[in-house]
C-alpha cells in the first residue's frame, strides 16, 4: 500500500465576534451587523430598557445604528451582509456609517468569544487530534491519517468538522484543505462563508498563481510594495522568477522562501500545542521596595499575584505542584525559589502561603525591583480530580502556621524596621 498523501486543513471561523453576538441576538440574522469600538452608552441602554424579556426578543428597530454613531472607533468585524456594502474590519466607523448607515452597531463580548473559541477548537481536537491552535478563530489540522481525510481529497472530514461544529454552537465556518498549510491557508478563504475548497498540487496553477501576492501568509505590506515596484503582482508573476533573482533582490533567506511559496512548496508540520508546563505573574515595581520598610505594600502585590496565577490555573483549568518566587534586586540580580507541595493546588492562599516559606529562602536586606510567582508540575485539573477524588481538598502543607508573610520576614532581614 502506499502511503497516504500529505493533506493539512486550514479553518477558520466566518465573521467571528459578529457572529458570536448573532448567537445572542439571532433577531438581527442576514442583517449588517458590525461589531467595533468600545461599549457605549447605548448599549447598556438597550438591555436596561429591555430588562424584562429575553434577548432574543429585543425588537430589531431598537439596537443601535452605524448612522447614529460618534467617534473614533473602527470596526472589528461585520456580517457577509454588512460586508455587501463594503464595510470590513479595520475601516473607520463614521466612514463605514456613509456606506452602510442602516447597520446595526454591537460591542465585542470577549469573554463570550473566548468561551466559543475554545469550544471549537475541542470540537475539532476530538476528532482530529493533530490540530495547531493559530489564534482566536483559526486552526490548521493535519487531516492525512484522520478516517475520512484522504477521501474526496478530504472533503468528507471537512463536512464532518463544520457539522460538529455548528452543532456544538450554532457557528459556521470554512475550511482548505490542500497539500501543506501554505495552500490551505489560502484556500479557506476560497468559499467564504460556510465552505469548504479542496486544492492538489496541480491547481497551484490555475487557482493560486492568479493571487496577489499579499495572499501569501507571509507577504506583508512592505515586501508587497517592493514587489510592486518590480512590477510583480501576482503570485503567478513571483513564480516566474528565477530563484537566483529573487535572492538576489530580497536575500538569502526570504528569497528562497518566496520562491518555494510562489511554487506552492512548504513542508511545516501541523505543531500540537503542548500542555504548559507552568503559570506565573510577575510585576515590575514603579519604585525600588524593600521588605521591611515597604512591608505593606510589597505584602499586598505579592498576594495579589498568587491571587492571579490562582486565576489564571483555575480558569484554563489546570493544577500545579511546585510553588516558586522570583525576586530582582536593585542591582538586577536574580533569586528563584521554589518548593514542591505533596497536593496538586489552584487556590491562592495556599499558593501566597508556600511563596512565603520560599521567601525566607531568600536575601531581603536589599531592595527589590520585581517580584514574581510562578506554579508549575502541573497537571489539567480535571484528570487530578478523575484520580484521586478523595485528596483534591487535601491540606497542601505541612506547616502548620501560615504566618503573615512580609511581617514573618522580619527577623531575616537585616535591617532593623
Ligand atoms: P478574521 O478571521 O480575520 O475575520 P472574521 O472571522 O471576522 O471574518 P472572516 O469570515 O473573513 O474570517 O478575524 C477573526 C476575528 O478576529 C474577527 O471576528 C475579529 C477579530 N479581529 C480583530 O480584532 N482585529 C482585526 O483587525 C481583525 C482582522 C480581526
Ligand atoms: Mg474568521
Ligand atoms: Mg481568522
Amino acid at each position: 500500500m502506499s502511503p497516504p498523501i500529505r493533506r493539512i486543513a486550514h479553518l477558520d471561523m466566518d465573521a467571528f465576534f459578529a457572529s458570536v453576538e448573532l448567537l445572542r441576538y439571532p433577531q438581527l440574522k442576514g442583517l449588517p451587523v458590525v461589531i467595533g469600538g468600545g461599549r457605549r452608552r447605548a448599549d447598556d441602554e438597550l438591555l436596561v430598557r429591555f430588562a424584562d424579556r429575553p434577548l432574543s426578543r429585543i425588537p430589531v428597530e431598537a439596537f443601535p445604528l452605524l448612522k447614529d454613531y460618534v467617534g473614533r472607533g473602527v470596526i472589528t468585524t461585520a456580517t457577509y451582509p454588512a460586508r455587501q456594502f463594503g464595510v470590513g474590519s479595520a475601516m473607520g466607523m463614521m466612514k463605514a456609517a456613509k456606506l452602510c448607515p442602516q447597520a446595526i452597531v454591537l460591542p465585542v463580548d470577549f469573554d463570550e468569544v473566548r468561551r466559543c473559541s475554545r469550544t471549537f477548537k475541542s470540537v475539532i481536537a476530538e476528532i482530529a487530534p493533530v490540530m495547531e491552535d493559530r489564534g482566536i478563530d483559526e486552526v490548521y489540522i493535519d487531516f492525512t491519517e484522520v478516517p475520512g481525510g484522504q477521501r474526496e481529497g478530504g472533503r468528507v472530514l471537512a463536512r464532518l468538522i463544520q457539522k460538529s461544529i455548528f452543532e456544538a454552537l450554532g457557528l459556521t465556518c470554512s475550511i482548505g484543505v490542500a497539500p501543506n498549510k501554505l495552500i490551505a491557508k489560502m484556500a479557506s478563504e476560497f468559499n467564504k462563508p460556510n465552505g469548504i475548497s479542496i486544492l492538489f498540487e496541480e491547481d497551484v496553477q490555475s487557482k493560486i498563481w492568479p493571487l496577489a501576492v499579499r495572499k501569501i501568509n507571509g507577504i506583508g505590506p512592505k515586501s508587497e510594495a517592493k514587489l510592486h515596484r518590480l512590477h510583480l503582482h501576482t503570485i503567478g508573476d513571483l513564480a516566474a522568477q528565477s530563484r537566483e533573482w529573487l535572492v538576489d533582490n530580497f536575500g538569502q533567506a526570504y528569497g528562497h522562501w518566496m520562491h518555494d511559496a510562489a511554487w506552492g512548496r512548504d513542508d511545516r508540520p501541523v505543531v500540537t500545542e503542548s500542555e504548559p508546563v507552568s503559570m506565573s505573574r510577575e510585576t515590575t515595581f514603579e519604585r525600588d521596595l524593600h521588605a521591611v520598610r515597604d512591608r505593606a505594600e510589597l505584602g499586598a502585590i505579592f498576594t495579589d499575584l498568587c491571587t492571579r496565577v490562582a486565576d489564571d490555573l483555575q480558569r484554563k483549568g489546570y493544577v500545579g505542584r511546585t510553588i516558586g518566587i522570583k525576586l530582582r534586586y536593585d542591582d538586577f540580580r536574580t533569586a528563584t525559589r521554589d518548593l514542591t507541595l505533596d497536593d496538586y493546588t489552584a487556590d491562592g492562599a495556599t499558593i501566597r502561603k508556600a511563596a512565603g516559606q520560599c521567601l525566607k529562602r531568600v536575601d531581603l536586606s536589599r531592595k527589590l525591583r520585581l517580584l514574581g510567582v510562578r506554579v508549575g508540575k502541573l497537571a489539567r485539573a480535571d484528570a487530578v480530580a478523575a484520580e484521586a477524588p478523595a485528596q483534591a481538598a487535601a491540606a497542601p502543607l505541612a506547616s502548620e502556621h501560615t504566618p503573615d508573610l512580609f511581617q514573618d520576614l522580619q527577623p531575616a532581614a537585616s535591617e532593623p524596621p
